[in-house]
């Protein structure tokens, strides 16, 4: 199964992210992120046992954190839009190490996938992001892009 551990964002910001994703893709095209699948993947584990993941998220006691939405850029290599913090805080990279992530952990959300490189990208609107839990997922591939199952919610402390 292919899975990952994510964050998702509260209900205002998903959707306030959701038309800054239309905005921008007014300027450089791409398919944008759906609502409801916009999330920070904290750790991305790929093909792996979901018995272990779950064990391992069960063991996590580390305190909530969370971030600020400060910047919006284009990553040229995978043509993707993201927004994300200035510098990933310190007890998010944490969460992500000891999730598994075992990249450098660059905190980012993906919002549009297959864009042109923009001239510009819209202000963003001022948006926190509290991590006060985090999710299991598993991911499908579907025609119409993947489709997310949660298989399990853990609480930060
Ligand atoms: P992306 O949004 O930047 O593409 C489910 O696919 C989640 O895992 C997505 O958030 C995706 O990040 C991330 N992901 C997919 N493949 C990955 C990989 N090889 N390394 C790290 N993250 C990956």
């Amino acid at each position: 199964m292919r899975l990952f551990f994510a964050s998702w964002p509260p209900a205002a910001a998903a959707e306030a992210l959701s038309r800054w994703a239309e905005g921008a893709r007014q300027g450089c095209g791409g398919r944008a992120t759906p609502r409801e699948r916009i999330h920070l993947t904290l750790a991305f584990l790929g093909e792996a046992d979901a018995h272990a993941a779950k064990r391992l998220a069960q063991a996590i006691r580390l305190p909530r954190c969370g971030f600020l939405l400060e910047q919006s850029r284009y990553w040229a290599h995978n043509r993707i839009v993201w927004v994300g913090p200035a510098e990933t805080p310190p007890a998010l990279a944490a969460l992500a190490a000891a999730l598994g992530e075992r990249e450098r952990f660059a905190a980012h959300v993906t919002l549009l996938r297959k864009a042109r490189k923009p001239r510009a990208l819209p202000a963003l609107p001022a948006l926190d992001w509290p991590v006060g839990e985090f999710t299991l997922v598993s991911s499908v591939p579907g025609p119409q892009g993947p489709t997310y199952e949660v298989l399990g919610r853990y609480a930060l402390q």
